[in-house]
């Protein structure tokens, strides 16, 4: 028994239950089938300069207008949020969130190593500290979402997944910084991410992609009877686990229903295969519904077993419970999307060439003991490698398909008709995108205020779009007016790597956003505690060096064109710990701190407090200096630290 388990009187055993069955053989069938679409990876060659008419009116936003939509990008591998003006497609600002920044400081200011740590697993920490490190500063952001109120955004926060490292985190909207970030124990590899859209963002829905043993602490990596996966609640205001559920399967994408009745996510490997062959060894997989009412009542109830802190319930397929109902869909699905309508979900089939519409209506009665297909109303057969559909709020569906480089704009309704044998084509338009596209999103589609207007289309590849920069070419993202009859580009977008998914808002939403913080945020409460304790008033001007044993800590007040401090002197091996509280609070008065040849630096913006810690580990004269060009005097405002030989 491990240490996880200890004195919840759960042996591995136990807590597994029955097995999930043992991984099926290696299928030759998978391989042939996917050699016949050409390989997930297989860029198809598409003629280059196809390029529509543009449409360019609608999108021009001049220079000196402001965009009417704050896009929120992903940026998968780079692990950072970014914010782009829709329709300009124009970078407007990056925000660090699992990346360490080198602008910004983030992953090195005492403040974000903070929100970093407060949910790090003791094993994580032990982990990083035999590498030398504090914090995991990689992250593999791939979908960002807004939270909600009634089906709507509420301009609130953002919340994002990190694949890499099996973390969500969450980022104020009123100053676009990230202010919490959670490891989620148990899972693996959180994947999809959706928060509930009614009444309110009470959770965001997570998914573990990657199967592990529930006990993971290396008794065994053959049995793989011993694997679960993980399908968690997060409490969005806590930034803590609400519960857990264990299931069968892998779990991808997710999303949730317009009741706050269910969340629903695919899986790709129901097999719970280890290699390739084995995950597309079935003819088909499943959805996993989740029964929100059913699962709190057995939260409520006591009903879970607690690991690792979480409250983990049993909702496999042979546990039975009415916690969850699997419905079958074609190999291997893929995205996962909730209509407007609130009626349909639709299923992107990857490798299948269908999507596959569940009529939420119809989930009571497969909870009720109903068979899971009678709720698919309709699959639509739409072209090769469907992944992710949109919604523009009127009908229609948009979905990727990652094979054929293109978009097909379907009737959701017509589907429907087809599927009960009516002669009617769903199909209203396809479009050829460049090239390779994974997610899709019409402005405000993912909400009840989805609307016939924009059309963002995140394609995995760029070939010949854009200049040669070398073997590593950018993403292309496209913009599609799709207020007219026929879809029309507007805009090619390169994008670094790799934005998965993005959300437009309307301006007119985002209604808290600030221009200077407030001097009493809680992002450095801690700081302000230390320096109250030190004796400092970093609401006023000051500059005070207070040594404690070897720890150094260096207070100075920034104000355009200069730091308050413009000297200190350590003893070498001294810990320093920098403060900087910028009082100036025009709008965009930004000063930064940066500490020559120690690798240091920090952003300190309007009436900000940073604070950063590293060790004076060489004698000597060092420059510090702010590097956010602030004023004319900007390349004066700058000061020395000197660091005496220990024991002089
Ligand atoms: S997934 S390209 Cu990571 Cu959103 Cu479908
Ligand atoms: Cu302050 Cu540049
Ligand atoms: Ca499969």
């Amino acid at each position: 028994m491990s240490d996880s388990t200890k004195g919840t009187g759960i042996s591995r055993r136990g807590l597994l239950g029955a097995t999930a069955g043992g991984a099926a053989l290696l299928g030759a069938g998978a391989g042939a089938r996917m050699a016949a679409i050409g390989g997930l990876g297989g860029a198809a060659v598409i003629a280059a300069g196809a390029t529509p008419a543009l449409a360019a009116a609608d999108a021009a936003v001049a220079p000196g207008q402001l965009d009417e939509y704050y896009g929120f990008w992903s940026s998968g591998q780079t692990g950072e949020l970014r914010v782009l003006g829709v329709p300009s497609m124009r970078e407007l600002m990056r925000v660090p969130v699992f990346n360490r920044c080198s602008a910004t400081g983030w992953g090195q200011t005492n403040e974000s190593i903070r929100i970093h740590q407060r949910t790090m697993s003791e094993k994580t920490k032990k982990f990083l500290a035999a590498n030398g490190k504090t914090i995991h500063d990689n992250g593999d952001l791939h979908h960002v979402h807004m939270s909600y109120t009634e089906g709507k955004y509420d301009g609130q926060y953002l919340f994002m997944n990190d694949k890499a490292n099996t973390r969500v985190a969450r980022v104020r909207c009123d100053v676009m910084k990230c202010d919490a970030i959670l490891e989620i124990p148990n899972a693996k590899g959180i994947h999809g991410m959706r928060p509930q859209k009614w009444p309110r963002s009470n959770y965001i829905f997570c998914n573990g992609e990657d199967e592990a043993p529930l006990v993971n602490d290396g008794s065994t990596m053959t049995d793989v009877s011993t694997y679960v996966n993980i399908f968690t609640a997060v409490d969005t205001e806590k930034m803590e686990v609400a519960w857990q559920v264990m299931v069968s399967g892998n779990l991808d994408n997710c999303d949730a229903d317009y009741e706050g009745k269910w969340a629903f996510s695919t899986s790709y490997n129901s097999e719970m295969g280890m290699t390739l062959a084995e995950m597309t060894e079935s003819e088909m997989d499943h959805v996993v519904v989740f029964n929100i009412a059913e699962i709190e009542k057995a939260v409520a109830e006591g009903r879970y077993e607690e690991v690792n802190g979480c409250k983990v319930l049993d909702g496999r397929k042979e546990a039975n419970s009415q916690f969850t109902r699997y419905i079958p869909i074609a190999n291997n699905p893929h995205g996962c999307n909730m209509a407007p309508d609130k009626k349909h979900l639709c299923i992107g089939g990857k490798l299948s060439p269908t999507v596959s519409v569940i009529d939420v209506t119809k989930l009571d009665a497969v909870f009720a003991g109903a068979e899971p297909r009678s709720a698919v109303v309709a699959e639509p057969e739409l072209g090769l490698g469907p992944l992710h559909t949109a919604f523009d709020g009127q009908g229609n569906a948009y979905t990727s398909l990652f094979l054929d480089s293109q978009v097909v704009k379907w009737n959701i309704e017509k589907a429907v008709q087809a599927f009960n044998g009516e002669n009617v084509d769903p199909i209203v338009e396809k479009v050829d995108v460049h090239y390779q596209p994974g997610h899709i999103k019409t402005s405000h589609g993912e909400t009840l205020d989805a609307e016939a207007k924009w059309m963002v289309v995140l394609c995995k590849f760029s070939k010949d779009r854009f200049l040669n920069v070398g073997p590593l070419k950018p993403e292309n993202d496209q913009l599609f007016d799709i207020s007219g009859d026929k879809m029309v580009l507007v805009h090619d977008g390169p994008t670094f790597a790799e934005p998965h998914d993005a959300i437009a808002v309307h301006a007119s939403k985002m209604t808290n956003i600030r221009s200077a913080w407030d001097r009493n945020d809680p992002m450095w409460a801690e700081t302000r505690a230390q320096a109250a304790a030190d004796g400092v008033d970093i609401d006023d001007y000051h500059a005070e060096v207070i040594r404690d044993g070897n720890k150094v800590r260096v207070y100075t007040s920034s104000q355009a064109p200069s730091f308050a401090l413009e000297q200190f002197t350590v003893t070498e091996g001294d810990e320093v710990t920098v403060v900087v509280t910028n009082l100036d609070d025009i709008d965009d008065l930004t000063h930064g701190f940066t500490m020559g040849n120690h690798g240091v630096a920090m952003e300190v913006g309007p009436q900000q407090t940073s604070s950063v810690t590293f060790v004076a580990a060489q004698p000597g004269v060092y420059w510090y200096y702010c590097q956010w060009f602030c004023h004319a005097l900007h390349m004066e405002m700058r000061g020395r630290m000197f660091v005496e030989p220990k024991g002089a």
